[in-house]
């Protein structure tokens, strides 16, 4: 190991927070982690990392555990002889839309924090206002949503101005269920941070701007006119005169996502031997900084098949809908992250697979006979291009994309005529067989993201391909499964092939490392994925899965595309979720 600067990459998620530190050239010297449950579960009595209202739907965070977990994590570190002297800037990722509250002696106390007592002991409670901060998973806003999609007229309205319909998680509707529930708790506090903007803070012992990225996250800011929405501030604070306080609460949103907003707390220096000079880069959310775990191009999808799909991609396009999310870019002004959440996923894929005949007892793979089905059925399910197409919603969960509650519906529909779209039964007297299922279920998680991509997507190969993405990176369980990654490839294309990216368990916490060397080393002008592209190393990190586009078939999906979205049509007029 030579002398040079090294990085380090948090992720504060939700049952986690890990630390990892890199050398400019990307190699991992060291890593550690705390875990919320084993850690400080009996402490704080959490479960997966949160505390439950079920009465209400909250689902909150102590914030006093996120410090615990910090000086335990440094300590690790330096368990493992980590060289944190060498250490020359810090970033990191960290769950989306959570909100932490400061009072107004906050900065006072990070601003004189001593090294010969802990964080939490310091800054818990006194620097806070509230003792938690709401979760991603809270659902208790549903009031307050409606009148965030209210406020400017209509979801997809609130979507053009902000990135995204309202949505229970959103920091927004938070901050305006909690400014009503704890009016005293709001007046005494000083700043609202984002949870990303809460961990850089504590690292600088003084209160941190927001991320140009994840603010996207909150339904509070105006992404096209690249400020606060004044409506919505009014709306969140209680009318006109409650904006200035608000505007004060959330500070400033820094512009630049590399670059310095300071230099790390003296706590740290003098606690765990980190260097005076050391700088804290912008934190932000943890889909942003997966996106940085690699040197995604415009243009390039990530598909994480994990309980739940999302579906992450670079864009230059910004067209917003009530149906997904648009953040700006972590690092790439003028680029786009549009995001697609899915509830159902991984599990409703098992539930399929549980109605075929199971594998034989010394098959090791759970999945071999529905991927044989998957294989073996063609396109659609469609033997001969006279017959009709296959297509079905498997939705085990209410799904939030669409707006469906739970059941299964399945159709078919002649690619010559989309008009004659019927509703189907499963059964061989139907023509509709287990292994049908099998295929026509990836097919429609693959559809649905082809659905709402295809606007965004421009014509890989200089204009000689049909628009699509140009790389699919495929992370999470499903993406060891060939079946399905033949499938995204069938259907979503793929110029240049799909790919299975494997970072480890760690990618947010390397998104945010590679983004410390990228806010550091960066030349003038130089772009994150032109900076992190010459330096990354391919393998060991990726494998082609599939060779993605395929003449004839994707243009196949294509034709079904039109008949899909009208199935999702009909089924939302009988299932839309209330
Ligand atoms: C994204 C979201 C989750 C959290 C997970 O909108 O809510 O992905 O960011 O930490």
């Amino acid at each position: 190991m030579g002398e040079g600067p090294l990085y380090l990459g948090f992720d504060l998620s939700t049952q986690q927070l890990k630390a990892i530190v890199i050398q400019s050239d990307l190699t991992v010297v060291s890593e550690a982690k705390v875990d919320f449950d084993g850690d400080f579960g009996s402490k704080y009595g959490i479960k997966k990392g949160v505390l439950l209202n079920d009465s209400e739907g909250e689902v909150f965070a102590p914030v006093a555990m996120w410090l615990e977990s910090l000086d335990l994590v440094f300590r690790r570190l330096k368990e493992k002889n980590t060289p944190l002297h060498r250490i020359r800037g810090i970033s990191g990722s960290c769950q989306q839309h959570g909100s932490v509250y400061w009072s107004r002696d906050a900065e006072r106390l990070l601003g004189s924090i001593s090294p010969d007592k802990d964080l939490a002991s310091q800054l818990a409670p006194g620097a806070f206002s509230h003792p938690y901060a709401p979760n991603w998973q809270d659902h208790s806003t549903q009031h307050q949503c409606d009148r965030f999609d209210a406020q400017l007229g209509t979801a997809n309205r609130l979507a053009e101005v902000t990135g995204s319909a309202a949505h229970h998680r959103f920091t927004g509707p938070q901050i305006l269920r909690l400014r009503e529930k704890l009016p005293d708790m709001y007046a005494a506090t000083s700043r609202i941070s984002l949870v990303s903007s809460f961990l850089a803070s504590v690292l600088m012992g003084a209160i941190a701007p927001m991320d140009i990225s994840d603010v996207c996250g909150m339904n509070l800011w105006d992404i096209p006119a690249n400020k606060w929405s004044e409506p919505l501030l009014e709306l969140a604070a209680g009318g006109k005169d409650g904006v200035r306080e608000l505007l004060a609460k959330l500070g400033p949103v820094r512009q630049d996502g590399g670059g310095s907003m300071g230099a790390v707390s003296g706590y740290f220096v003098a606690r765990y031997g980190l260097s005076a000079d050391c700088q804290v880069a912008p934190f932000t959310g943890d889909n942003p900084a997966t996106i940085l775990a690699l040197p995604l191009r415009p243009l390039d999808a990530i598909v994480s098949l994990g309980t739940s799909t999302t579906f992450l991609m670079i864009t230059p396009v910004y067209k917003p809908d009530a149906s997904y999310h648009f953040f700006n870019h972590p690092t790439t002004p003028g680029q786009y992250m549009f995001m697609l959440c899915y509830k159902n996923g991984g599990l409703a894929r098992e539930k399929v697979r549980d109605t075929l005949p199971p594998p034989p007892v010394e098959a090791k793979d759970p999945w071999a006979k529905f991927n044989e089905a998957v294989l073996a059925t063609p396109p659609l399910g469609m033997k001969s291009p006279t017959d009709r197409a296959k297509i079905g919603l498997y939705f085990p969960l209410p799904e939030i994309v669409p707006n469906i509650r739970s059941g299964t519906w399945r159709y078919t529909v002649p690619l010559s005529d989309h008009n004659d779209l019927r509703e189907s039964k499963s059964g061989p007297e139907n023509n509709w067989i287990p292994a049908d299922d099998a295929r026509a279920i990836v097919e429609s998680q693959a559809l649905s993201m082809r659905l709402r991509s295809h606007s965004l997507v421009g014509s890989p190969s200089g204009g000689k391909l049909p628009p699509q993405p140009r790389r699919i990176y495929l992370v999470g369980g499903g993406s060891l499964n060939p079946a399905i990654a033949r499938v995204m490839g069938d259907v979503l294309g793929g110029a240049d092939g799909v790919y299975r990216l494997d970072v480890g368990g760690n990618a947010c916490a390397l998104g945010g490392a590679y983004k410390a060397v990228w806010a550091f080393e960066r030349g003038e002008g130089e772009t994150f994925d032109e900076l992190i592209g010459k330096r990354w190393r391919e393998e060991g990190a990726i494998s082609r899965v599939d060779e993605g586009y395929k003449e004839g078939v994707f243009e196949r999906y294509g034709e079904v595309v039109p008949a899909f979205e009208r199935m999702e049509g009909e089924i939302l007029k009988v299932a839309r979720n209330t």
